[in-house]
């Protein structure tokens, strides 16, 4: 992956373009609460994360078997990121769900369970459900939890946890693991967020109205991740897609005001017709783990500036749970 770089930001939109992310964030990485901590920890608990992949590798599936990998919300997007990755890896076949969506009837050699909290009730749900199909992992902040305790074994990140309500670090050290844990070095990724952090916001992107994040093959995940944390965070107007999907409609929404951030090089000619509708184009050559630092940032300076707590967002706790009867 190129490295020493800040990416590059190009479009019509104030007549800017070109590279290098000036600008300023207003903030800088220190911030004032959890969110800002958290975010800036995540190259230390990547690479801690990244130690423990040969400890938990008897417990993490093995190379060839046929693997489902399901969580909520964040989870599920890191599920997704894992599952390409896995699969482009070699490592054998594997899905990814939402964790209310996990299909009746299908026959996995093991089933993976992501949840920060430990008490998502989808995924206590599913543990139920399907865990008498197959055996169980959890990953989870929380050996104490109720996930842990359904799940046949558990891989503890309790110190990747967070106070913020948002997933951050728990999230990105979780992949960081799963990686490892495929053959895949985290210390370049490290040092990627180092310079991430490092660097400044562009100050269009702080002001912009509306994001679209586009990803290929692992980085869809790590797409759909980056528009839930502008949205849980600052309640922005964010949408994400695999790149190739863009001009089947998503275009439709890119004008003066948008950012449409690719997580990797982009589809042929698209920088292009992404800069003719007034939108910017954040294009980053940063590794895409690291990238996704960048949105963390993003996240709780863009919260501040719209006036609201990025680590008490709107209508969101910890972890969902549901008190009512419970499906299937
Ligand atoms: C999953 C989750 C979070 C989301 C919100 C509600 O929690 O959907 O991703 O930000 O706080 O819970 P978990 O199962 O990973 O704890």
């Amino acid at each position: 992956m190129p490295g020493g770089t800040d990416g590059g930001i190009s479009g019509t939109a104030g007549g800017r373009s070109g590279t290098g992310g000036s600008g300023t964030d207003g903030s800088g990485t220190g911030g004032g609460g959890s969110i800002e901590a958290e975010v800036a920890s995540q190259p230390e608990c990547w690479l801690r994360a990244a130690g423990l992949a040969a400890e938990v590798a008897g417990i993490l599936p093995a190379r060839g078997e046929r693997v489902a990998v399901a969580g909520c919300g964040t989870s599920w997007f890191i599920a997704q990121s894992y599952a390409a990755a896995r699969e482009a890896a070699g490592h054998g076949e594997t899905d990814a769900f939402a964790a209310s969506e996990f299909p009746a009837g299908r026959r996995y050699d093991r089933i993976l369970a992501l949840s920060r909290s430990g008490t998502t009730t989808e995924i206590l749900d599913l543990l139920a459900r399907a865990g008498r199909t197959a055996p169980t992992v959890a990953i989870t902040a929380d050996r104490g939890s109720p996930v842990a305790a359904a799940a046949d074994a558990v891989v503890a990140l309790d110190f990747a946890d967070e106070r913020s309500v948002v997933q951050t670090r728990f999230a990105t050290s979780e992949l960081a693991l799963l990686r490892a844990h495929l053959g895949e070095d985290l210390a370049p990724v490290a040092g990627a967020a180092r310079r991430v952090l490092a660097a400044p916001l562009p100050a269009q992107m702080i002001e912009a109205r509306q994001f679209t994040f586009l990803g290929t093959g692992w980085t869809c995940g790590l797409a759909s991740e980056a528009a839930l944390k502008l949205r849980e965070a600052a309640g922005l107007w964010t949408e994400a897609y695999p790149a190739m999907e863009y001009r089947h409609g998503p275009i439709a929404v890119t004008g003066p005001g948008s950012v449409v951030w690719l997580f990797g090089p982009p589809p042929d000619g698209l920088a292009r017709e992404i800069a003719a509708t007034g939108g910017l184009v954040w294009q980053s050559e940063e590794e895409p783990m690291a990238e996704l630092v960048r949105v963390h940032r993003l996240a709780a300076v863009a919260a501040r500036a719209r006036g609201l707590d990025p680590d008490r967002p709107r209508n969101l706790s910890r972890s969902v749970i549901l008190d009512t009867a419970r499906p299937g």
